[in-house]
């Protein structure tokens, strides 16, 4: 029998959850359920129970709390559980869930992150706090966020608010449901996707929390280190093996536990995570905020803080461009190479859907040039610079030359989009040899308890480039030029 160690990290997303067992020489089992497929019973086979209102998102806190216990047991057929020493998660960030003292919720749906329906809440807090919120909690306010939403929820249904005891984002929620007791601390990483923490001191800001929802400071759970033990493993998630008691590491937020999974939780590294939406986070010495309010900084898992940009026009729009241009994705993600580095000295603002960084309403690509006239390759190079250089411009307030970026999602598959990257942002781009780096940071976490052994070692030990791509240096003064261009192009189209 193998009696090493393992720690078990639950990476519990949108569309599903994902455990991972790690041992002392990196993961050694992956379970996986998938709501849609898994889950249907619960009538939200994308993460949310389709609504009427397509700005209302909700989904089942059952289906969640059903989705981990089913891959802890499906863990447990591909790996022997009792070894498990350590276990934590990361969950979807933001959202509200309303629960008792002891984690029962006190309706049946709760708003996730993908939720835009607390506009009025977002501008009432803007009005009363201004700039003062951004900095003090690294964000504007934002619809997604849990203290937006606690303020709709208490205006919409002040009884089922008077009832609830606790104001839980996703993470504490489902944190509490697998601990004894029911009443999990949050982490800082979850809890600076709120609009209520004081990024420097850690703590709630009780004024904020006053004016956001009647009595929601004494609802909010305890802020502790993400490397605080939140509690002992429930009886009720003593499954697939596991042993009842283990200490269960303080849960956190998707977004900050993959950039310790990605291995860039240093400041000077960045991560471009390039799916349905680009998201490009980046580590930070200090908590620096966006003055143009489209960014947001949230704490790290690992003790630091990083800023997060959320692109809307991700994949969607390379998709468009490339049926659009009549390309197969090989040729596609080759199309960069046949071109030169900003050729034709084209630019194109790919806003096929809203944007949210910069903010943009009416849909619409914008080009500088006739795409009429534009060869298929051309179109992909504008596109791909285009998406390059928004990147490398919304995160110029950082303030850090970036050493390294790691590249995750879809989109990283596409050698020609990894080229366009290094250059752009004159840093080299490295692709991970694993693909669950949400799963693997928050067992990292774990790991880091069980062991003793510090997040960094772990991470130099365990999240190794599969591939790597150096920059051009020729590039540099083209890609400097264009970013001034492109800068004055979407100032005039915002304007
Ligand atoms: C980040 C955000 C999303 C969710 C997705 O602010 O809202 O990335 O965390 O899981």
């Amino acid at each position: 029998m193998n009696a090493k160690p393992l720690a078990v990290g639950i990476d519990a997303s949108t569309q599903g959850v994902k455990a991972l067992a790690l041992g002392p020489d990196g993961p050694e089992a992956l379970a996986a359920v998938n709501f849609a497929k898994d889950l249907p019973r619960f009538g939200a086979p994308e993460g949310f129970v389709p609504d009427a209102d397509p700005a209302v998102r909700r989904a089942p806190p059952a289906m969640w709390e059903e989705g981990v216990r089913l891959a802890l047991e499906r863990l447990g057929r591909e790996i022997d559980l009792a070894r498990a020493g350590c276990l934590s998660g990361s969950a979807q960030q933001h959202g509200l869930v309303l629960s008792d003292a002891r984690g029962e919720p006190v309706a049946p749906l709760a708003p996730i992150w993908m939720d835009r329906s607390t506009g009025p809440e977002c501008a009432a807090l803007e009005a009363r706090f201004g700039a003062a919120l951004r900095e003090r909690t690294g964000s504007a306010a934002a619809e997604r966020f849990t203290g937006p939403q606690a303020a709709k929820a208490a205006r919409e249904d002040p009884a089922a608010w008077a009832r609830a005891e606790r104001a839980h984002c996703i993470a504490s929620w489902l944190n509490s449901r697998l601990v004894e007791g029911g009443d999990a601390p949050v982490d800082p990483g979850s809890a600076s996707g709120q609009n209520l923490m004081d990024l420097a001191s850690r703590e709630w800001i009780p004024e904020v929390a006053e004016a956001t929802a009647p009595g929601l400071a004494a609802k909010l759970p305890r802020i502790v280190p993400s490397d605080a033990v939140s509690g002992a493993l429930a009886p009720a998630f003593a499954v697939g093996g596991l042993r009842s008691g283990i200490p269960v590491v303080v849960w956190s937020g998707d977004n900050p536990d993959s950039l310790l999974g990605m291995g860039c939780a240093a400041p000077g590294e960045a991560v471009a995570s390039l799916g349905t939406s680009d998201t490009f986070f980046a580590a930070m010495d200090e908590p620096r905020t966006d003055p143009d309010g489209f960014g947001n900084v949230f704490c790290t898992s690992a003790g630091g803080f990083m800023s997060l940009s959320c692109f809307t026009n991700g994949a969607l729009a390379r998709d468009r461009v490339r049926r659009e241009a009549g390309l197969d994705w090989a040729a596609f993600d080759a199309a960069p190479f046949g071109t030169a580095p900003w050729d034709g000295r084209r630019l194109m603002l790919p806003w096929f859907s809203p944007e949210s960084v910069p903010r943009v309403a009416r849909a619409g690509a914008r080009y500088g040039f006739d795409p009429a006239a534009a060869s298929p390759a051309q179109l992909v190079r504008a596109l791909l610079e285009g998406q390059a250089m928004a990147m490398k411009a919304h995160s110029a307030w950082i303030g850090s030359s970036f050493r390294r970026i790691g590249v995750t999602g879809g989109g990283a598959k596409s050698a020609g989009f990894l080229r366009i990257l290094a250059d752009v942002f004159q840093a080299p781009v490295e692709r991970l040899e694993g693909t669950e780096t949400v799963a693997l940071g928050a067992a990292m976490r774990a790991w880091s308890h069980l062991s003793g052994e510090p997040l960094a070692a772990l991470a130099a030990r365990l999240c190794r480039p599969a591939s790597r791509v150096e920059p051009d240096p020729a590039a540099a003064p083209v890609y400097a030029e264009a970013l001034a261009a492109r800068a004055a192009f979407e100032a005039e189209q915002i304007a």
